[in-house]
């Protein structure tokens, strides 16, 4: 039979558990910023379900809650608290004019806000839009970008398909999300200017406790580390001695690259990390002072 004090010890561990304050994150049910959240929370190793008609799940080792939902009614979850943080276009946060904090840009959903006219129109500048309709679902971003830009055009709000409008009648030009341009193409328009920049966006509401904004920096520690993994590159490569001088000064490292003598006399085998863009900047440079056998790794998570 178990003791009193096992019993007693296991209820406080109990209460203990129960207590913890979960930190609740809104993220799109199902759409364009859905894959990319839940990969980016998985990379950060919080476990979690999300699967078909889920609304709600929480992680099995991490204090955090997860809501599903449309992306629209995010913003306003985090305003009013029901959700502490959210992952939102930033376009649709700029539009809803939302009082929440944003916290970090995560890089993903990258997509612009742009004015598009018929295919066949001939477009020289903003006044081109003087007096003309503008179709879109965001007013709000893109009369603030005609006032800006002392343009004097009348917007239509409508909530979907705005790339048709041109051509039933609707509008003359429309304002819309662009991201490979085909959409634009195959409705016979043409992006002309470039309203605003979207990406995925971190929000946070703006009056978190102070448990949930220990939780939060901890959120954002791992993403950063996330982040950094994802633009770096682990570079392994091997060289005489008398060229590894000229290679570490080509090899911009967290500190100085690493260097270990290999089995083979004179050789040497460097480690270094690198952005992958520098790499395909500095890969012939490299060759030509003498490395060989490079190695190329991708690298999962970067603390420094
Ligand atoms: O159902 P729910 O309300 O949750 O989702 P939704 O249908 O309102 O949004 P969704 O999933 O389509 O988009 C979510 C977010 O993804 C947007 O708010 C943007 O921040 C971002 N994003 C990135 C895009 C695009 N790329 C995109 N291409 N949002 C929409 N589009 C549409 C655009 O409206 C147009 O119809 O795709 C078309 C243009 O794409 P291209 O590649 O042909 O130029
Ligand atoms: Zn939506």
């Amino acid at each position: 039979m178990a003791s009193l004090e096992k019993i007693g010890a296991c209820l406080f561990k109990t209460s203990m558990i129960m207590s913890t304050e979960n930190i609740r994150i809104a993220i799109q049910k199902s759409g364009r910023l859905s894959e990319d959240s839940l990969k980016l929370f998985k990379e950060c190793g919080i476990k979690f379900e999300a699967h078909g008609s889920k609304l709600r799940s929480v992680s099995s080792n991490f204090p955090i809650e997860f809501l599903f939902l449309r992306d629209d009614d995010i913003p306003g979850y985090v305003e009013d608290g029901v959700a502490d943080l959210g992952v939102i276009g930033l376009n649709v946060l700029m539009e809803q004019k939302r009082k929440v904090d944003i916290v970090k840009e995560l890089g993903f959903s990258k997509c612009r806000l742009s004015l598009a006219i018929p295919r066949n129109e001939v477009y020289t500048d903003l006044t081109y839009f003087n007096g003309k309709s503008i179709a879109t679902s965001y007013p709000n971003l893109t009369d603030a970008f005609l006032k800006a830009n002392g343009v004097k055009a009348e917007t239509h709000e409508i909530s979907g398909s705005v790339e048709i409008a041109p051509s039933i009648g609707l509008a003359e030009g429309i304002c819309d999300i662009v991201s490979t341009g085909g959409t634009l193409l195959s409705n016979g328009l043409k992006e002309v200017a470039e309203v605003f920049q979207s990406q995925a966006v971190l929000i946070s509401n703006k009056q978190l406790n102070k448990t949930k904004k220990e939780l939060l920096d901890k959120i954002i520690f791992r993403i950063d580390a996330v982040q950094k993994g994802q633009n770096a590159k682990y570079v392994v490569l091997n060289a005489k001695e008398e060229n590894i001088a000229q290679i570490i000064a080509l090899l911009p490292g967290m500190r100085s690259p690493s260097v270990v003598p290999l089995a083979e006399k004179g050789w040497f085998s460097l480690h270094s990390v690198i952005s992958e863009n520098d790499f395909w900047e500095i890969i012939e440079s490299l060759r030509l002072a003498g490395a060989e056998g490079i190695l190329v790794l991708p690298i999962e998570k970067m603390i420094l």
